[in-house]
Order: C-alpha cells, then structure tokens, then sequence
C-alpha cells in the first residue's frame, strides 16, 4: 500500500462537537486520510460560564502547523475559523512559504448558533492574504455577500455573478453553496475562471445541520489530498455531505449535527 494522504486543519475547536475541527477529523478518518489539526481558537458557548471564545496565542497556532508540516508532511490542508487578523497573516506566510498546492479555505465568519468566528476587521486580510494563496474557497451565500459587500444572493443566477467576482480575489476556484437558499434546490456553484458548474441536490428539510460547511470543505481536502481533480473532489464531497445532512443528529435541544459516519453505514 501506498502512502496514506496527509491532511491537515487550521481551525477553531468546536467543543460540542459538530463543526470545526472536531468535523473535520471525523471527515478526514471516513474518507480514510490522516488528519492533523492546529486549533486557533476554542468555541464553547454555554450558559453557565461568562467567556465562551477562548483564541490560542500566536505561537500557539504556529507550532501546531509547523508540527504536522515537519513531523509528518501535508498533501492539502484546509482553513477554517481563523477569528484574528494576526492568525491569517501568520497562517498565509507558512502557507506561502510551504509552496502548497492543496489549499482549502473556508472563509467561515459566523456559526450555525450566531457565535462570530471571524473579527470584523480581520475580512479584509483573509482577502487580501489567503484567498489569492487558495486552490478552492467553499464561501457560503453570506460569506460570499460579506466579502463582495452585496446582498446576499437569492438565485442561482446571483450565485454565479457573485462566484464570477469572487474569482477575482485570487483562488483558482470558487465555491459558492447554495444551501441557505429559499425556494431552490441545494444547488453550489463551482468557477474557476471559464467555465460554470452548478451542483444539485434535494433540498434536505432539517435544521440539524451544525458543522455542514466544516464538513464539505473537509471532504474536498481529503479528496484532493488523494490526487483528485477539483470537480470530482468537490463532487465526491458534495455527495457526503448530503448524506451526513440527511442522516443528520438532533440532541433534543436546538440545532444538531450532520452524522459523518452516515455516507458509511448507508452502504
Ligand atoms: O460551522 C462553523 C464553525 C466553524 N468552526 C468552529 C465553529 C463553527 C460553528 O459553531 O464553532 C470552531
């Protein structure tokens, strides 16, 4: 047997164990890759303590990547929330300075349960920064607004003028998701510079769908780690995430998870 692909996470720990890198380990073990992780910053909102963001210091975050860079290697890796403007700068520089190819990055602003991931001032480096560093960005419609500043597009037909702007910034491909759309399918669209690819699938009616993002990104890292193309990685991951999406877990108490083992145990 070959290597095994090597991927790595720069994201925020979700604690409660849906989104972040807590979605992307569970992704990266059910597509069978060995994932790594370097934590920027802990989410645990809760009601009984005052503070519910805790961000890790700078060299924190650095010395996690440069452990898996060094200790292991890394086919793709992929970013999540990065929260502060000195983490992404930092973040791009050993990017840039690895010289790699595989770079996913999903510009996560704010969680399913409202909590801001992103600070306000730091949009502009991610632009600026990463996204020109980027093979693929997976922005959802917000996202996607929040960094053009238009509205949030309604149709498909916005989906894909904004996804033509956003190429704009630098990525080799964008990936715009449709899920947040009202009256359409769960249609994404995918542009790298000529031609559109637009992606469908049932619209799952559920609310359980924490972690969702982190997931597909996640997906496309793993599939891109194996020596995919970006469509049929993008594909490949379009279809897990559904799957994880129908099966999805509710804990009886407000939004729940998308189920990653769900694409396994269906076969
Ligand atoms: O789903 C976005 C997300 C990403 N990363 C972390 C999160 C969340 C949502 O809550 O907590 C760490």
């Amino acid at each position: 047997m070959g290597q095994i692909p090597r991927v790595l996470s720069i994201a925020g720990s979700a604690s409660q164990g849906s989104a972040g890198i807590q979605a992307d380990l569970k992704t990266f073990q059910e597509f069978d890759v060995y994932g790594m992780s370097a934590i920027t910053a802990l989410v645990a909102n809760n009601k009984r303590t005052e503070q519910g963001i805790f961000t890790q210091p700078l060299s924190s975050v650095e010395a996690q990547i440069y452990a898996s860079l060094e200790h292991v290697g890394v086919d793709a890796l992929k970013t999540g929330m990065l929260f502060t403007e000195e983490i992404i700068k930092r973040t791009a520089e050993i990017i840039g300075e690895s010289q790699m190819e595989n770079v996913v990055v999903d510009p996560v602003m704010v969680g399913k349960m409202g909590s801001q991931l992103l600070k306000d001032e730091a949009v502009e480096t991610l632009m600026n920064e990463l996204l020109p560093l980027a093979k693929i960005i997976t922005p959802n419609l917000q996202e996607a607004a929040h960094m053009l500043g238009i509205p949030v597009p309604e149709t498909p037909e916005d989906m894909k003028a904004a996804a033509r702007d956003l190429y704009h910034l630098g990525p080799d491909y964008v990936l715009i998701k449709g899920g947040a759309l009202k009256d359409y399918p769960a249609v994404d669209m995918l542009y790298d510079g000529s031609g559109m690819i637009e992606l469908e699938s049932e619209r799952v009616q559920t609310i359980h769908t924490s972690g969702a993002g982190c997931t597909y990104s996640a997906a496309i890292t793993a599939e891109l780690a194996k020596g995919n193309e970006v469509e049929e990685a993008v594909r490949r991951a379009k279809s897990f995430v559904t799957t994880a999406i129908q099966h999805a877990l509710s804990f009886d108490r407000g939004i729940g998870s998308t189920y990653h083992a769900a694409h396994r145990l269906r076969k």
